[in-house]
């Protein structure tokens, strides 16, 4: 690193402040270092969901700084996360070459050659499908690997080795947004963009810390409000946030009661005549569930639903003013353009994808929809979640583009496409994520390939999970570019990638961006880009080489790329050229010379609509090309509060680190910021328990106990406490609820009861 220890200081301090205000803190790299650069390489920052464009500055041959690109979205800002991230390239535990569990999984790790690596994976893989089938096998990937990667990996194990076992670390954060868009209007991803946030005249946040996890998108909706004083705020969270700050309404809404404030809020509108009765009637179905089937409904029907809702009874049970809730519903309704966004607060829930679906029936009922400004928009965690994942479809239920595994038309579909035979693909759905993890604990799975993602830390109720991944008839491989995250105490083989800017591909971010993330420098040691990995693995499988001819990413990428065209998500004009040369396209994209699309479902704006079709929007992704309203009742979290756990754990992240830390744990400005995890916990639930700052408090739930110095504040709301996961030393995971989500199968971090006391 050529950066001084004085411009480090200099960065720190500053950054510090900015975090304090809830503001990015954008850094420029200073004029003297930029001098010393040789080249910049264009690419992706590798954390959040933003997908700031990134310029990578080398000189001979290594990565010595990272400032934004001008030319992307983000307009050249990055937060401090993704300015430091050259001096993670080099962090002493670079995993750099293979090894190889000796004597068990109470042995050690030692060096191998690659052969030696391979080998071993192949034959333990070949061992468990010959004996149990290729149910006994499967692969966990990540929101952080490139789309490449993640394509391949599921070409890999649903057609070459018939095993649909394919999930990752979405299933965990994104799988309820998914099943929100899909179920709301046939297909996945958001219809607006990020320029939704220069024209909205109201912002309504609801579960989502956009501050400290997506700052550089906050930074955009807080200069936006500066601009336009007419611009309005709602934030729905029940802690006071960074994000909340800014807001001119904060609801601090009882955990888990989003369904009863978006019920109560679109009851209002209807009592108040806000919502668009011609928006509705003319692109919108009433649905509703019965005896487990959709059945359609009428307005009627909908609003007699909701008359259960009264801002009185949802006061009740969100602990709002009912005031709140009818100004709320109002400042949504009566400002000429609204956008809502929502991350982890409403995904991570027994009842994420419901939660989804009521934010769109505010915007469906509203007409808020379509035009810019208005749109229903979640943001997306990681960096890849959406392009690498969602979109690929590299989860155990889905097909690329939006298929379906249980769909035996769009499996023939996927059969020719990819050249094998049809009834390859097993017409069952894998295992999800937590039931992949369990399948091991019950010795039915016998081999996992782990691929970017740190699960022993990261999985919910985690004691239970790591018991599975250190049995010793579960054999377990990661492809980990970190000697201390957590899951590589379980490995029996560790596998060394090329890192970030160590090799190309490309990022689709929350905004249906496609970024190309440039080779920068070489990666170390013997370290290799993953696609080889996996090309490799496949090989030494003995998968049909044509189901995997490829040299390099860019030949995956423009496979991938064919297949899409003609379907909903058709990008057949975003070729590796283009994205060499453009700072970033969104799909759809057809054709080589089209610009992208920043508003889907609408006449002139998105290619997939004919261009004389009679209506201004056409919502082509459901069988009735219409949007649906969903009648959602509120339910209660998987696990409420009693007399024995009387409060609330939330847990989530803050602005200085990503996750299990293995990567902002390195950089000393992000860790002294954040050197530990504590519990963050009302100052009047303090009092009563004789609670200082500073003080030890021993959480405790149903499934384990831990202790952790307090931050008494006026964050959280009483009754609730909050714990970030990124600590390694204090796996909060361990305490989490692993129920999951009905229909999305997302796991419910946000919600669990404890016991808090003194230590
Ligand atoms: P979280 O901290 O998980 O972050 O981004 P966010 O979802 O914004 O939780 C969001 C908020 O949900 C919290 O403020 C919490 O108080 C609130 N919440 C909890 N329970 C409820 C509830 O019942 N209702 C409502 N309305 N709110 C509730 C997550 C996103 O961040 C993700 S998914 C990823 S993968 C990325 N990770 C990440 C990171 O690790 N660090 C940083 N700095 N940024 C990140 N960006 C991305
Ligand atoms: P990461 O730290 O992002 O966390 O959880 P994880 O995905 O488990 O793990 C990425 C791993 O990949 C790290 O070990 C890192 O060292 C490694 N790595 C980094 N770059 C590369 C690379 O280029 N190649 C390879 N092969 N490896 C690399 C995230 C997960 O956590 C998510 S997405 C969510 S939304 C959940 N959120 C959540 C929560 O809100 N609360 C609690 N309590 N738990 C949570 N767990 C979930
Ligand atoms: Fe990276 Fe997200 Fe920060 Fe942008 S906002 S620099 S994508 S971490």
């Amino acid at each position: 690193m050529n950066q001084s220890r004085r411009d480090f200081l200099k960065l720190s301090a500053a950054a510090t402040a900015f975090a304090a205000l809830g503001t990015p803190f954008a850094w420029s790299a200073s004029p003297q270092g930029q001098q010393q650069v040789e080249k910049w390489v264009k690419g992706v920052c590798r954390y959040c969901g933003t997908g700031c464009g990134v310029l990578v500055g080398v000189t001979g041959g290594k990565a010595i700084m990272v400032k934004g690109d001008p030319n992307n979205h983000n307009e050249g800002l990055l937060c401090l996360k993704g300015a430091l991230l050259a001096p993670v390239i080099y962090a002493p535990d670079r995993v750099t070459q293979p090894m190889i569990r000796k004597g068990g999984k109470k042995g050690q790790l030692a060096p191998a050659s690659w052969d030696e690596a391979m080998n071993l994976v192949v034959s333990k893989f070949k061992e468990s499908i010959a004996k149990n089938g290729p149910e006994s096998v499967g692969y966990y990937g990540s929101g952080q690997n490139l789309t490449e990667e993640s394509y391949l990996a599921n070409k890999i194990f649903k057609a070459g080795l018939k095993c649909n076992n394919v999930d990752g670390n979405p299933r965990l954060c994104m799988a309820s947004a998914v099943g929100g868009y899909t179920g709301s209007f046939g297909k996945d991803e958001p219809m607006g963009s990020y320029s939704d946030m220069d024209a909205a005249t109201c912002f309504f946040i609801v579960g989502s810390n956009t501050s400290e996890c997506h700052p550089v998108l906050f930074k955009r909706i807080a200069s936006r409000k500066q601009k336009d004083k007419q611009v309005k705020i709602i934030v729905a969270d029940p802690r006071v946030t960074n994000t909340a700050r800014i807001a001119d309404m904060h609801l601090p809404l009882k955990p888990g009661t989003d369904l009863a404030l978006l019920n109560g809020m679109a009851h209002v509108l209807l009592k108040e005549e806000l919502d668009d009765n011609r928006f509705h009637s003319r692109y919108a179905l009433f649905k509703a569930m019965e005896d487990g089937k959709p059945v359609d409904k009428s307005f009627e029907d909908y609003r007699k639903f909701l008359e259960d809702y009264s801002p009185e009874k949802v006061g009740q049970i969100t602990g709002l003013d009912p005031k709140q809730i009818i100004e709320a519903a109002r400042l949504f309704a009566n400002s000429p353009s609204t956008m809502s966004l929502w991350c982890m607060g409403l995904n991570q829930r027994k009842w994420g994808v419901f939660a989804n679906q009521l934010v769109h029936n505010l915007h469906l009922i509203t007409g808020k929809i379509g035009k810019p400004g208005s749109t229903s928009f979640s943001l997306t965690g990681q960096p890849n979640a959406c392009g690498g994942v969602r979109d690929t479809g590299t989860l155990s239920h889905l097909l690329p583009a939006g298929r379906l595994i249980a769909n035996p038309e769009h499996r023939a579909q996927v059969e020719k496409f990819w050249g094998v035979p049809e009834g390859t693909i097993n017409p069952n759905p894998g295992y999800h994520t937590v039931a992949m993890f369990e399948a091991m604990g019950q010795g039915k799975l016998k081999c996992m390939l782990i691929l970017c993602t740190n699960p022993a830390q990261s999985m919910p109720n985690a004691k239970k999970y790591t018991a599975a991944l250190a049995r010793e008839d579960a054999f377990v491989v990661c492809i980990e570019a970190f000697g201390d995250a957590e899951t590589l105490r379980y490995a029996d083989v560790v596998l060394p990638p090329a890192f970030w800017c160590e090799r190309e591909g490309v990022y689709g971010c929350s905004e249906r961006r496609y970024s190309l993330v440039g080779k920068a420098v070489d990666p170390p040691g013997q370290a290799k880009p993953s696609v080889n990995i996996l090309v490799d693995f496949a090989t030494r499988m003995g998968v049909d080489p044509k189901l995997v001819p490829y040299k390099d990413s860019a030949d995956v990428w423009d496979e991938w790329r064919r297949m899409s065209a003609g379907t909903p998500y058709n990008f057949a004009g975003i070729t590796r050229e283009r994205l060499r040369k453009e700072s970033g396209i969104l799909w759809p994209c057809p054709t080589e010379d089209h610009p992208g699309t920043k508003m889907r479902y609408v006449r002139g704006e998105d290619p997939l609509v004919p261009a004389d079709h009679p209506d201004r929007m056409f919502f082509y992704g459901t069988p009735e090309k219409k949007a649906y309203v969903w009648m959602r009742p509120h339910r209660p979290a998987a696990e409420e509060p009693d007399a024995d756990f009387p409060f609330v754990l939330t847990t989530g992240r803050v602005i200085d680190h990503w996750h299990t830390a293995t990567m902002t744990g390195k950089v000393p400005e992000l860790r002294n910021a954040f050197p530990d995890a504590y519990v963050e916990l009302n100052e009047a639930d303090a009092k009563k328990l004789g609670i200082a700052n500073g003080d030890t408090v021993r959480l405790e739930s149903r499934r384990g106990s831990m202790d952790l110095p307090a931050k008494v504040g006026e964050v959280c709301r009483p009754g609730l406490v909050f714990v970030p996961f990124f600590d390694k030393k204090k796996l909060i995971n361990d305490l989490t609820n692993d129920a999951v989500d009905d229909i999305s199968k997302e796991p419910e971090f946000k919600i669990c009861a404890v016991k808090v006391r003194k230590a």
